[in-house]
């Protein structure tokens, strides 16, 4: 039992991932469920039971499969490393952070379990989330599960940002800290700022629901659109929150494996506090169909076209640290790569969606869908990928095998392209989200994303063999093919870093 008590952050950064993972395969695993109802037309099965499937993947792939790999499992590793840090600053609260966790997945799986469960989608608007759409209890579930959530990644971000601005190395000043360090303390900023706005939201839906408060119900002077304005003012800064760590990891990645410094670094910096700030200001380009006055619709989107600014420089930064490196290209560099390439393209569908007038049209289908996958099946999952295979040595001292990596690489790729751009045609032709069914107009370009998808699910499970591989090869650090920037950088650490990173005296494969 001493992992599970265990305070040390190398040891709760692996249960985070342990737990990302896992919680990724259930993620998929509901995700193929809504590729197979939608890869047919007519119903195979009861429509409320769709909503639940949806709204569940949204949840569990964001609050249990994102946020812990990134922040949880990549944080916890490598913010003490990177800043000299022999630990967190408050290491046993790290220890609570995490078993919030898993209480709150278990309470999310319930909510979908009992009395038809919460068919929410991951906003909960009311009235659909208030008792006239969902009378049973599941809603009151979902909300605790994410009350846990919201627990356990609160006192998490207190703990980055304390162990961030008082446990670095002496001499170490903030702009020469690493941009993975910088990406991390951001987002927990981010983090505590928006959290407590969704608490008190969903708090507000819970009373409503059960203590006759009317916060979002007209019938008593309440209004449901005070709750999309809480809900989004946490919401969008959430997406940074989910792709922000996935900028310093490839930040990160590019700079080892081109060995030179990340191309303005400090631009890098002020770039993503710019991203982060803008966060804030811009939440209601996801209401544009409301009835907001027409000066507040100019208001929000030019707010959030803005943002394409410190985005852009991140892009032309990432490429300038690129340019001129003969590094070979190794098996994370394709993920950053295709970060780089797929990010964007998402990047500029979310600009399109900004244009209130535009929105107005494609609000609520297909194109949003496929605008949101691209930042964050290619976006987010990409920099997942990336950031596993370049630092499973560190973790674990052994190493994965480049080829099958590689090719896992391009199945994937494929894939998701192929499950995804056919839903920009599939929005445009104005195909709604959320529902089970569609006219059978819109049949060939499902059917082609849900063979994508069936085809993702065939590169999970060849990644699922990669790392059984790894781990029974004992492939040693030795004979990594690692930068020799990565090698050098691992020379200078402590000691006990090295625990893991002997050489195996029998190399079996
Ligand atoms: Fe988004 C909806 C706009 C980034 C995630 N987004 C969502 C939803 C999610 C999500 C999950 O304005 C759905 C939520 C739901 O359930 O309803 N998004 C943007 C914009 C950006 C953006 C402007 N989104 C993200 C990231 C996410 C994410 C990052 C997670 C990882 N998004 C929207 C809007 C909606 C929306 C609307 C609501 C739609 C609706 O109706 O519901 C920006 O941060 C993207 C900036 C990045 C780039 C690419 C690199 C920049 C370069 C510089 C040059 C580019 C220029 C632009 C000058 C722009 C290379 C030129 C423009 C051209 C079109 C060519
Ligand atoms: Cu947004």
């Amino acid at each position: 039992m001493r992992w599970f008590f265990s305070t040390n952050h190398k040891d709760i950064g692996t249960l985070y991932l342990l737990f990302g993972v896992w919680c990724g395969m259930v993620g998929t695993g509901l995700s193929l469920l809504i590729r197979l109802e939608l890869g047919v037309t007519g119903v195979l099965m009861d429509e409320q039971f769709y909503n639940v499937i949806v709204t569940a993947h949204a949840f569990v792939m964001i609050f249990f499969m994102v946020m812990p790999i990134m922040i949880g499992g990549f944080g916890n590793w490598m913010v003490p490393l990177m800043i000299g840090a022999p630990d967190m600053s408050f290491p046993r609260m790290n220890n609570m952070s995490f078993w919030l966790l898993p209480p709150s997945f278990v309470l999310l799986i319930v909510s979908s379990l009992v009395e038809g469960g919460a068919g929410t989608g991951w906003t909960v608007y009311p009235p659909l989330s208030a008792t006239i759409g969902h009378s049973g209890a599941s809603v009151d579930l979902a909300i605790f599960s994410l009350h846990l959530a919201g627990m356990s990644s609160i006192l998490g971000a207190v703990n980055f940002i304390t162990t961030v601005y008082n446990m670095r190395s002496s001499g170490l000043i903030m702009e020469r800290v690493n941009l993975f360090v910088w990406s991390i303390l951001i987002t927990v900023i981010l983090l505590l700022l928006s959290l407590p706005v969704l608490a008190g939201a969903i708090t507000m839906l819970l009373t409503d629901r059960n203590f006759n408060t009317t916060f979002f119900d007209p019938s008593g002077g309440g209004d449901p659109i005070l709750y999309q304005h809480l809900f989004w003012f946490f919401g969008h800064p959430e997406v940074y929150i989910l792709i922000l760590p996935g900028f310093g990891i490839i930040s990160h990645l590019l700079s080892g494996h081109s060995s030179k410094k990340p191309f303005g670094s400090l631009g890098m910096i002020y770039a993503m506090i710019s991203i982060g700030v803008l966060g804030f200001i811009v939440w209601a380009h996801h209401m544009f169909t409301v009835g907001m006055d027409v000066d507040t619709r100019a208001y929000f989107t030019a707010a959030t076209m803005v943002i394409a600014v410190p985005t852009g420089i991140k892009v032309f930064s990432w490429l300038m640290t690129l340019f001129g490196s003969k590094s070979p290209l190794e098996a994370s560099m394709h993920w950053v790569l295709g970060f780089i390439f797929l990010f964007t393209l998402g990047g500029l569908t979310g600009i399109v969606l900004s244009n209130s007038s535009l929105d107005i049209m494609l609000h609520d289908t297909y194109y949003v869908v496929a605008h949101f996958h691209y930042v964050l099946s290619m976006g987010a999952v990409f920099a997942i990928f990336a950031g596993f295979i370049y630092w499973f040595p560190v973790i674990t001292g052994l190493h994965l095998n480049e080829k099958l990596c590689k090719a896992h690489f391009y199945i994937m790729f494929m894939s998701v392209n192929m499950t995804f751009f056919p839903q920009h045609f599939l929005g445009l032709a104005g195909m709604p989200r959320r529902y089970v069914d569609y006219p059978d107009s819109y049949i060939m370009w499902n059917q082609f994303s849900s063979a994508g998808s069936l085809m993702s699910i065939i590169s999970v499970m060849m990644f699922v063999y990669i790392v059984w591989e790894g781990l029974v090869c004992q492939r040693g650090y030795m004979f990594s093919t690692a930068p020799a920037f990565f090698r050098e950088w691992e020379s200078n650490l402590p000691h006990s870093f090295h625990t893991n990173s002997e050489p195996s005296a029998t190399v079996l494969c």
